[in-house]
């Protein structure tokens, strides 16, 4: 298999891990993800740190054979990528542009600016003195140049502002608020529309966009910006959901209303966590401090039962069923992850816990809710969709 050696030689490259490496492709006679699901939309998945900085790491043959589109899972973000004033850190992300050309994978910038993983020098000055907004601005300019200049030819879709509206509605109040303003998710795309190549497709990505006031507020946000001449050309959801919640109606309401605006729905972080946590501790609990225990994580061992694994795979459906009558709508949906071993939600919001979220298990092979996602693709293409 062809891989992008010479893109990441110079990182330091980890024992792979113990699964053979011969193509999964070949071991295989259903279709792939891909295959099941090409005429629908893309589908994606994230790379983590782990992989980029390991060219045998096993998670590639999955990616080479099920998958369409790749996103960065931490190594495109301000605080990873620059750290210290001056200071660069690019080999992850420069190793994540590389694979995908190599590949021919559509793949994501995320994320330009984001409340979160930004380092506080980002907000002030070299005295520590918060900065003006004409400040902040123009640092925010040289991040999206510095991204175009680098990647500007290879990555042809952006998550240009993460998660700056409230679920009630209203604009967050991070610093990049505080500073600039409640138009600065308006200026961010901006700077996009100014910065990044023509071609480029310019998101705005949040989570729970089932939240009523979120909902109404991101619509609300794409029409204005419509109005201004402010390029924007998708909304992403993330799609970090739980076993019953939100509910395939809730999501399906989500999907109308965005694209009523005339913008496709990009689905960019899904996840399923089947551990869930409302039952064993309230939404108001800080979080960070749970420690995995017998209680919360009943599969320690990784291994799901039979009747788990098949509820899993009723909820995958369940979900897909609703993206797949409304593909065109959706442009891409991307799995947050590969497998469950690299999962972030083993390590939130219960550190050290085995949870459950992608499609496929630890030993990287495919789970029934694959083979669902599969068929019920196989029986839409079969079907006229009923409208
Ligand atoms: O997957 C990412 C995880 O490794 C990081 O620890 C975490 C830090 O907040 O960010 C995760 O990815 C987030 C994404 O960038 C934005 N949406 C929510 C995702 C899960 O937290």
């Amino acid at each position: 298999m062809i891989r992008l050696k010479q893109a990441i030689t110079t990182l330091s490259l980890s024992a792979s891990l113990a699964i053979a490496s011969g193509s999964l492709a070949e071991q295989r006679s259903e279709p792939t993800l891909k295959e099941a699901l090409e005429g629908k939309f893309l589908v994606g998945a994230t790379l983590n740190g782990w992989m980029l900085s390991d060219s045998d790491h096993p998670a590639y043959d999955l990616i080479e054979t099920h998958f369409s589109s790749i996103s960065p899972a931490n190594s495109m973000k301000w605080g990873p990528m620059n750290p210290q004033p001056g200071e660069y850190k690019l080999e992850q992300a420069d190793a994540f542009a590389a694979y995908g050309a190599q590949q021919g994978l559509d793949m994501i910038g995320h994320t330009l600016f984001w409340h979160s993983q930004t380092p506080n020098w980002v907000f002030e000055d070299s005295e520590g003195n918060p900065l003006t907004r004409e400040a902040l601005l123009a640092r925010m300019r040289e991040r999206a140049r510095m991204m175009a200049e680098r990647y500007g030819d290879r990555i042809k879709t952006w998550d240009v502002v993460n998660e700056s509206i409230e679920g009630d509605g209203s604009w967050r109040k991070s610093k990049f608020q505080q500073i600039i303003g409640d138009d600065f998710t308006e200026q961010a795309f901006r700077i996009a529309m100014e910065e990044l190549p023509a071609d480029a497709k310019l998101l705005y990505n949040d989570y729970s966009m089932t939240d009523e006031g979120r909902r109404k507020a991101v619509v609300a946000m794409v029409k204005d910006f419509q109005e201004k001449g402010v390029r924007i050309d998708g909304i992403g959801m993330q799609g970090h959901w739980g076993m019953s919640y939100p509910s395939a109606q809730e999501i399906e309401k989500s999907i109308l209303m965005f694209a009523e605006t005339g913008v496709p729905v990009h689905i960019t972080e899904l996840d399923i966590d089947l551990l869930g946590r409302d039952h064993f501790f309230g939404a108001n609990v800080d979080i960070g401090r749970i420690q995995a225990n017998e209680e919360n994580n009943p599969y320690a061992d990784g291994k799901l039962p039979a009747e788990e694994e098949e509820r899993f795979a009723d909820r995958y459906a369940e979900v897909f069923a609703v993206l797949l009558k409304h593909s065109d709508k959706i442009e891409r949906v991307t799995f947050w992850g590969v497998t469950d071993e690299d999962s972030w939600l083993n390590f939130w919001p219960v550190r050290g816990r085995t949870n459950f979220a992608l499609l496929f298990d630890r030993d990287y092979q495919p789970k029934p809710a694959f083979y669902r996602i599969v068929e019920l693709a196989a029986k839409t293409n079969s079907e006229p969709t009923a409208e």
